[in-house]
């Protein structure tokens, strides 16, 4: 067996006003908790370090930029790569990266994996940008990631890291059959998934009550369909009067769910994932080249 232990690192809310240092000693304390436990890897949220600033209108982009890094790790961040080194647990978390490329200023919805020597060995920037691009008063929040971010130009495609190839998907992206599917096609044997998923959605309203079912309804399919582990990670409870989901969770490639959340606050679940468990799926019902008929699907390539 290939067995690494997981944890999956639920963070409570996070102010507006909340400093990054504030936030990384909240990570940092669930990473010791995580060491204690034996942990190999541990996962955190999407826009792990701040709020979930794309609720907020912001015309002015100095206000927008403040919620983004400009160097990972930075001064802010440092300590949390230090913790990495010393207890020598890998991380996976997200943030707002805005960097320089061909000279033109890029901003991305990023996930990075960060080895046990605290290097980072992955870096993700986020396909599907849900939510608008203009200012939508009649919401009771806004979600602007289109305006504040460009979608990404990362495949979903694994790295080697502890002992196994991991992968990345972000919030949004969990809902897409096809995250997993390209992962899967590519070798992925884990993806690790961190969102910010309020219950009130303004265009479906309808649909509240079923925001937890379609969370786990997604990673679990996903996981089966495609044999793989998936970690959900959620940023959760009532943040800026905006309350997000919780229920993070570790999900087996049968699909089931072995660990999970269950308060709405900072809070580890951990399980001892065996990457050859992927095999029981992908050997079987779901064998790839054995069974799959890409001639018969030439529409899910095409734009
Ligand atoms: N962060 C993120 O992608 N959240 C969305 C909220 C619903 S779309 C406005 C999600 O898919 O969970």
């Amino acid at each position: 067996s290939r067995t690494i232990v997981v944890g999956a690192a639920q963070l409570g809310p996070i102010a507006r006003a909340d400093s990054r240092e504030v936030v990384v000693a909240r990570m940092i304390a669930l990473l010791e908790k995580a060491a204690r436990r034996g942990c190999d890897l541990v996962v955190y949220p999407e826009l792990a370090l701040t709020t979930f600033f794309p609720r907020w209108f912001m015309e002015d982009q100095a206000e927008v930029d403040a919620f983004f890094e400009t160097e990972m790790p930075g001064p802010a961040t440092a300590p949390l790569f230090a913790k990495v080194k010393e207890l020598g647990v890998a991380i996976s978390f997200g943030y707002a990266e805005k960097t320089v490329i061909d000279g033109r200023v890029r901003r991305f919805n990023t996930s990075i994996i960060v080895d046990k020597t605290g290097a980072i060995v992955h870096r993700y920037h986020k396909v599907h940008l849900p939510g608008h691009t203009e200012n939508e008063p009649w919401r009771a929040f806004q979600h602007l990631e289109k305006r504040y971010f460009e979608p990404g130009d990362t495949f979903f495609a694994p790295a080697d890291c502890l002992g196994g190839k991991l992968g990345m998907a972000i919030c949004n992206d969990r809902r897409w059959p096809e995250t997993y599917r390209e992962h899967a096609l590519r070798g992925t044997e884990m993806v690790l998934i961190g969102y910010n998923t309020p219950y009130h959605y303004p265009l479906a309203p309808e649909h509240d009550h079923l925001q937890c079912f379609h969370n786990h309804l997604a990673m679990q399919a996903g996981a089966y369909a495609n044999g793989m582990w998936v970690v959900g990670v959620g940023k959760a409870g009532n943040e800026e009067n905006c309350v997000l989901i919780g229920q993070s969770c570790i999900i087996a490639p049968t699909g089931e769910i072995v660990a999970m959340a269950s308060t709405l606050g900072d809070e580890l679940v951990t399980h001892d994932c065996d990457l050859d468990r992927c095999t029981e799926i992908r050997a079987n019902i779901f064998n790839f080249q054995k069974h799959r008929r890409p001639e018969m699907y030439p529409l899910l390539s095409a734009p």
